[in-house]
This record gives structure tokens, sequence and C-alpha cells, in this order.
């Protein structure tokens, strides 16, 4: 079936009569426009900032409607269909009313679905998704595939095409999932649930239940045995793979001798000391991947031999400095509970944690357990840094700081010989930084100048 006859069943879509309004004008929305563009079909495009950049894309085609300025209710009122990018809430007045006059709702990911013919492997969860991304893309390519990664991870899927990979792997987040409905993956996982965007979701149960979505097909599930809410989602008559850092499963940890090793079922694939990345988080999202990776064939020596050699990504679990012998740590990405947990729970002796920030309306009291357990003092800065200290109230020292030249200077006077320092703040960094990274680069800049 080409592209076209699938937007038609699937969508209902004509390309004669149907009125597409594209939502969002980032770079979501501009793959959009260059792929609709590109099959000949008509729409328009809105965003509700006066001044987007515009892609030079628009340049080139003038005769392209774009509104801005605001979610103009006469262009959603015509339109039939909404292309809307993940940035932009289905909660918006404008979406809702134009769903309720019978719109329908598309995503990048949906229009990606109905045009690849190559297997797509649909990574989600909470926390690991660009982790585990990237691994795998190194796996596949190591396997000898021509592989595309891409999704929520940076490059837009649409912008993958061009590509023309053997095999697609894509980052999917909530906000792709819960507005995508034909998407089919040859593979799928959703890696962890933890309390993330409920800002954006009503509740855990909804957030969670855009995540399950990922399965929809008839593909192989690959399921986390060690998470709850993640083992809930296991659909019957479908081809089930799990992985565990706690107990046996398909994928999961067990000793031979003397070391810990990464087991497919009876047979051992590599040793655990043989990954290099910190934290025991990272020997799950390496079982995931490769679970995954067996899924669609993947030869497990390639796989294994990539993964031997796998960097990590910056601002997770990345050792910066080692100074006066106080090891300092950048998880600056850790913007929810869930990974700051993860990060705590795989130190053996108690840190000194810097946390805090935009709580993105999270219970800051599922920290509680992991700080008694695993800080010796907590230094907190940020929006949100009342939450977490009433919190955590008298389970630690807590200081507080302004900013995170003097979160890093308390946390050096606190330090001695032998303790790791730890950014992992458990929290968004938009109150103060521009973006995770920006957080992170000031944490290094901020060690580097103790010398
Ligand atoms: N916009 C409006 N009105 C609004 C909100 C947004 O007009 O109320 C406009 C924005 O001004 C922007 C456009 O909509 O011009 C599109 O914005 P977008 O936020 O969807 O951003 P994109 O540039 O298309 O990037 C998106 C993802 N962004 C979000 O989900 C917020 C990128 O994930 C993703 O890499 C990219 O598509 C390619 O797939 C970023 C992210 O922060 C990294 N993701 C969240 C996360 O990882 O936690 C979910
Ligand atoms: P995502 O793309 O889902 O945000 P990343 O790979 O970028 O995931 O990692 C985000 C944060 O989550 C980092 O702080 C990282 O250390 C932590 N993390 C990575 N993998 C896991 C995991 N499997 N469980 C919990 N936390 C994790």
């Amino acid at each position: 079936m080409d592209t076209i006859d699938a937007l038609k069943k699937h969508f209902a879509l004509d390309p004669q009569h149907s009125k597409i309004l594209v939502v969002g004008l980032g770079i979501t929305g501009v793959s959009v426009a260059r792929f609709l563009h590109k099959l000949g079909l008509i729409f328009a495009i809105i965003d509700s900032r006066d001044n987007p950049s515009m892609d030079e894309f628009f340049q080139q085609t003038p005769d392209i409607p774009v509104f801005t300025g605001g979610f103009d209710e006469a262009a959603f009122k015509v339109a039939t269909h909404l292309i809307v990018s993940p940035g932009v809430s289905l909660h918006e007045k404008s979406i809702v009313k134009a769903l309720a006059n019978g719109a329908t709702i598309i995503s990048d990911i949906d229009l990606f679905a109905c045009s690849v013919t190559a297997p797509i492997i649909a990574i989600t969860g909470s926390n690991g998704k660009s982790t585990v991304t990237t691994m795998l893309g190194d796996m596949a390519a190591g396997a000898g595939k021509r592989v595309a990664i891409g999704g929520n991870l940076g490059k837009p899927a649409l912008d993958l095409l061009a590509d023309d990979a053997e095999l697609y792997v894509l980052e999917l987040s909530s906000f792709q999932l819960e507005r995508t409905s034909v998407l089919n993956a040859a593979a799928a996982t959703v890696l962890n649930v933890s309390a993330d965007h409920l800002d954006r979701h009503a509740d855990l149960a909804d957030y969670a239940k855009e995540k399950q979505s990922v399965y929809h097909g008839d593909g192989v599930i690959v399921i986390n045995a060690d998470d709850a809410l993640v083992k809930a989602m296991q659909e019957a008559g479908r081809q089930i793979v799990s992985f565990s850092i706690k107990d046996k499963a398909d994928f999961y940890l067990a000793y031979q001798g003397e070391a810990e090793y990464l087991m497919y079922q009876q047979t051992p694939l590599m040793s655990l000391a043989e990954l290099p990345l910190e934290g025991r988080h990272n020997a799950a999202n390496a079982l995931a991947a490769l679970a995954l990776g067996v899924a669609v064939g993947l030869n497990i020596p390639a796989m294994c031999s990539a993964l031997k050699t796998f960097k990590g990504l910056n601002h997770r679990m990345q050792k910066v400095a080692q100074l006066h012998g106080v090891t300092w740590v950048n998880d600056s990405k850790a913007t929810n509970i869930g990974a700051c947990v993860a990060a705590l729970e795989g130190y053996d002796r108690k840190v000194i944690l810097i946390a805090g920030g935009d709580a993105k309306g999270a219970d800051m009291a599922e920290l509680t357990p992991a700080i008694k357990e695993k800080t010796k003092s907590v230094v907190l800065m940020g929006k949100d840094a009342n939450l977490i200290e009433q919190a955590i109230a008298g389970c630690v020292p807590v200081h507080r700081a302004e900013n995170m030249v003097q979160a890093v200077q308390i946390a050096a006077s606190l330090a001695s010989e032998g303790d790791s320092v730890l950014l992992s703040p458990a929290c968004a960094s938009l109150d103060q930084y521009k973006n995770y990274q920006d957080r992170g680069n000031q944490f290094a800049l901020a060690v580097l100048a103790l010398n």
C-alpha cells in the first residue's frame, strides 16, 4: 500500500477535500510540512508564538499558509485533520473544539508508520529511552544493519526516511504516543514507568496508559519484569520477552563463578564489568537493548561487542572530575524522581546529592527512602527546593543554594576524600537554565573552577 492509500485507509484522509492543519512550527512541524509537501498534499500550519523561527523550507513554498501569534479559531474550525506537535497539549481549547467538531488527530509518528516498510523498534519509558535508543543504534550498526535512530531523541522520525534504512529505532515520548494510533513496531518496550509530566497527564495511570500504546499492533513486546506497572501491560496472544536485573527472566543478570553476567536464557553473553557505564540501571538498559535486538534478529556477538565500547551519553551519570579524592558526577538529565532514585541506588556508599528545579507536579515524598538510604547530605536549589525540603525533612542534613556555583561550593565543603558528589536533580531545569544540558554544563564548569 502506498502512503496516500494508507492515510486514506487509516485516517479517511481525502487528498482533494480534506483540510489539514499542522500545529506547531518546531522541528516536528517542519518535518511534517516537508513530508506533506512531497506527497503533494495541501495544508496550512499554525504556531501560537508571535515570531517562530521560519525554516528556509517556507521561503521556498510561499503558497503554504502559515498562521502565527495565537491559535486562530477559524483555522481550527475548518480543519478535518490536525497533525499536532508533541509540545502542544491536546487539552488546548482550539484542539478540544476541533475534535468535538469531528476532526481527526494524526501524529508525525503515524505519518512515518504509514510510509515506512522497514521494521521499527519503538522505545519508550520514563527513563533510559535515549540511552537504549542510542545503544541499540550502535548495536544494529555493529551487526551490519543500515540503521536510523531518532524520534524524541532529536531527529524527527519523518526526517529519518531520507536515510532509507533497513531498521529504524525510535525513541517515543508519552506526548508522541498519546496522539499516535497506527504504529505497529516489530519490537517495542516500555522501559519503566515513574511519575513524570504529571503537569500534562491527568495522573500516573493515564501517563502509563499512553506509554502502553507503544505495544499497539502485533510485534514483540519487551517487558521490564522489575516494574509492576510495565509487567501489567502484557497482552495475551502476543510474543513477550522479559528482562530483569533482580530475578530470572529471558534477559537477566546472574553470577558465573565470581563475576556477574548478562544472560540470555541459559547463555552468558558478557560480564557486567565489561559494560563501560556507571549505575546498575544501565545493566537494565543493556538487557532491554539486547532483548529488542534479538527480537529483530540482530547478531548477538556483534551486539555485545558494541555494548563493550558504548560510551554513554553526556549528562547521564557522567563523571566530570576527580578532585582531591572526590568524584563529581553529572546526571543533569535526571529530570524526574525515577532517574534520581536509580542513580542513588547504583551507589554502594552514601553520596552528597545536589537536586532541585521544577518538580512538574510530582510528589517529592517518593524521593525520601533513597535519600535516607544513600545520601549523607543534600544541597537543594531551584523553584521547588521547598517542596523537596519538606518531603525529606529530618532524613539528612539539607543545605540551600541560590545557584549552581554556590551548590557546588557547598558540596565541596561537605565532601571528604572517597566521597562522590552527584548532580541528579529529580526535576526539570527550565526554572533556572535553558535546558538540562545547560544545567549540566554549569555544574561541570563550577566543579572545574574549584581547582
Ligand atoms: N507550540 C505552540 N503552542 C504551544 C506549545 C508549542 O505553538 O502551546 C509550538 C512551539 O512554539 C514550537 C512547536 O509548537 O514551535 C513545536 O513544538 P514542540 O514542543 O513539539 O517541539 P519540536 O521542536 O517539534 O520537538 C519535538 C519534541 N519536543 C517536545 O516534545 C516538547 C522533541 O523532544 C523531539 O526531539 C522532537 O519533537 C523530534 O521528535 C524534546 C523533549 O523535550 C527533546 N521531549 C520531552 C522529553 O524528552 O521529556 C517529551
Ligand atoms: P530518557 O531519554 O528516557 O530521558 P536518558 O537515557 O536520557 O533517558 O536518561 C535520563 C535519566 O535517567 C538519566 O539521569 C539517567 O541516568 C537515568 N536513567 C537511564 N536509564 C535508566 C533506567 N533504566 N532507569 C532509571 N533511570 C535511568
